[in-house]
């Protein structure tokens, strides 16, 4: 009797259940009237009247070891509640990290967007290109500084192999392929032969426009700033013009906006000047038409070109331009409500 209760006890200590179904099986066993612990009673009336003693201690101690057992089975499936085959169905869900557009995107296509109302078309070009489409064909001498090892990163010396240090190769082609009129906006990548600091990198974004047509004027030049400068910025921004001087344009200028931080008034972002440097523009030189197979006697051009971090830092106060090359999810979820 003592080593069938002894054996018992074994099988009730090795107990396992996966669910609350097969607790209450294991319940049903061995502790039921019909269980396997209640048929012991029975088996105790025929036990000797000297050994009652002893069997009732160990029956009973069994009973009480299975009942625990039982109850530490069902307890151990009730703090895992809602656990289904190691899933918690209750637990809170974790958030879904959705990416947010970057920045330079939104700007990018903001200005894209104004420009397309005006009937420009995007165009893009090769980030690797030639010495005749970023230099020669837009009238840079051969001598010209921007040409230097310094400004521009070469990929392979004669025949030149270079990166792009502006948008305006993509004109160029464009002017090569397509007779006036042309009214395009060209976004892109650009690169520069310069020591990464929080003003400057070595490859940053652009947006150029190009319009060539019969008379076209510097005052329609003017009128394409004022009302891109006011769709960007305020309705009430004011510009104003600089000469300047590049070498794919003639005449050439650069363009402030009033101050969009503090209206005009004078801040430390407008260096207390009330303006702000956006853009540089220009009536494209007749030795560019010419050099791209469009008749200067016949047509004539403006252009213009901005940085897009530039912009952006106007809109968003970016301070460090190496923010936007960094993907830090920490800057980039700055930019959540505008996805
Ligand atoms: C600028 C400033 C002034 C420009 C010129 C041309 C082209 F191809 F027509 F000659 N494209 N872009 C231009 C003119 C760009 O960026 C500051």
């Amino acid at each position: 009797m003592l080593n069938k209760i002894k054996s018992l006890r074994e099988e009730v200590a090795a107990l396992t259940a996966a669910n609350a179904e097969e607790v209450e099986q294991l319940r049903i066993k061995y502790l039921s009237k019909k269980g396997a612990v209640s048929l012991l009673m029975n088996d105790f009336r025929n036990v000797p009247a000297e050994g009652k003693r002893a069997v009732g201690q160990a029956i009973n101690e069994l009973k009480n070891f299975a009942t625990d057992r039982i109850n530490e089975l069902r307890e151990a499936l009730e703090t895992a509640d809602g656990d289904v085959d190691g899933l918690d169905l209750t637990r809170t869900a974790s958030d879904l990290r959705l990416g947010t557009r970057h920045p330079l995107s939104l700007v990018r296509e903001e200005i894209v967007s104004i420009f397309s109302r005006l009937g420009f078309t995007v165009a893009e070009g090769p980030e690797i290109e030639d010495d005749w489409h970023v230099f020669s064909s837009l009238n840079f001498a051969e001598d010209h500084p921007a040409r230097d090892m310094q400004d521009t990163f070469f990929i392979q010396r004669s025949p030149d192999v270079l990166l792009r240090t502006h948008t305006s190769s993509v004109q160029s082609r464009v002017m090569e392929r397509t007779q006036p009129p042309i009214r395009i906006v060209c976004p892109g990548r650009v690169y520069r032969n310069e020591a990464i600091s929080a003003r400057a990198h070595c490859f940053f974004h652009q947006v150029e426009a190009l319009y060539v047509d019969k008379d076209v004027s510097f005052a329609d030049l003017k009128q394409t700033l004022l009302y891109f400068a006011r769709e960007m910025f305020d309705s009430n921004t004011k510009i104003r013009l600089r000469p300047s001087y590049f070498p794919f344009t003639e005449p050439s200028a650069e363009m402030d906006i009033s101050c969009n931080i503090c209206g005009g008034k004078g801040c430390s972002f407008c260096k207390h000047t009330g303006w702000v440097e956006i853009l540089g523009c220009g009536m494209v030189d007749p030795n560019v038409l010419d050099a791209c197979g469009i008749d200067s006697k016949v047509y004539s051009g403006f252009a213009l070109g901005m940085g897009v971090e530039r912009i952006t830092n106007l809109k968003y106060q970016v301070k460090d331009l190496r923010m936007f090359s960094e993907n830090d999810v920490r800057f980039l979820d700055e930019f959540t409500s505008a996805r």
